[in-house]
């Protein structure tokens, strides 16, 4: 851990500022907490993706209460629906202006603005280095200077963006946490079990979208039962069995997995306010 945190260390370095890259289901799970000590005196921007899978009312209570507390600035995106995207160098330069404004005052011109994205797996750090690509004139190649492994997407905007994203590891304070960090995929799923993990999924569906689960899948009775009783029920309604008969309870959990994961069940936070 700490010896991925100081590979990180070294690419912070390199850039002006440092964009976070955190989940919009889990606005405080999905970071981790030792990467603030890399980022003293460091701009950077918090941004929380995947904000389309996000339940809206909690991310108004979310932006109040970062607004009242948080130093921090931030912005709600979803990459995948391309929202917030034409904040982000924006709202990175403006980190800069008090620092640039001697350079401004003597009237030579701001350097380029040089950025990287960093967050845990899956957050969706490549999408958006896909993404912020894709929106200016992209010119890759390495320059004096810089290793030969790492490249400089040119974004245009005078902004430049490094192509490595900086990967950190979820800090899992508890086995809720580590649940659900597993289901964004923050944490592979081999780590819990795919059918563990399915059964957690239920277990919350029936507190916070029963009505999902029976209309999805056309069960009856959730609330009375286990969800163990509840996943054999979907599978054979999907009739997933194995060879021999018995219900194929690994695809039925992959299944109900997928389905969160595209947002079938509708908008879901998993860190409550
Ligand atoms: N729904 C949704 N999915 C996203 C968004 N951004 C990324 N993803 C998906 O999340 C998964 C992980 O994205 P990726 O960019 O590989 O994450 P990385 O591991 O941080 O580089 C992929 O399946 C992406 O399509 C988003 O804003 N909304
Ligand atoms: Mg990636």
């Amino acid at each position: 851990m700490r010896k991925a945190l100081r590979g990180v260390g070294d690419q912070i370095k390199r850039v002006d500022v440092v964009i976070e890259l955190r989940d919009a289901r889990l606005p405080i799970t999905s970071q981790n907490p030792d990467l603030q000590n890399l980022l003293i005196n460091k701009p950077s921007l918090i941004l929380f993706n995947k904000s389309g899978l996000a339940d809206l009312n909690q991310i108004k209570k979310w932006e109040s209460k970062l607004k009242n507390e948080s130093t921090k600035p931030f912005l709600f995106v979803d990459v995948k629906r391309r929202k917030g995207l034409s904040q982000i160098i924006p709202s990175s330069r403006k980190l800069m202006q008090s620092r640039w404004e001697n350079l401004r005052q003597r009237g030579i011109r701001p350097p380029v603005l040089r950025l990287m994205v960093i967050g845990i797996p899956n957050v969706g750090k490549s999408s958006l280095i896909n993404a912020l690509a894709r929106r200016g004139a992209t010119q890759t190649g390495p320059k004096p200077g810089v290793t030969r492994h790492q490249e400089w997407i040119v974004l245009g905007q005078n902004a430049e963006l490094l192509d490595t994203p900086g990967i950190l590891w979820p800090k899992i304070q508890n086995t809720i946490d580590g649940l659900n960090l597993t289901l964004v995929g923050g944490i592979r799923d081999e780590i819990v079990g795919v059918e563990s993990l399915a059964n957690y999924l239920i277990q919350l569906g029936k507190k916070r979208f029963p009505q999902r689960l029976l209309e999805r899948y056309t069960i009856e009775g959730c609330k009375l039962q286990s969800s163990q009783e509840i996943l054999h029920q979907i599978a054979i309604k999907r009739g997933f069995f194995r060879t021999g008969g018995n219900v194929d309870i690994q695809r039925v959990s992959e299944m109900l997995l997928h389905d969160f994961r595209e947002g079938l069940f509708g908008p879901i936070n998993l860190d409550l306010l």
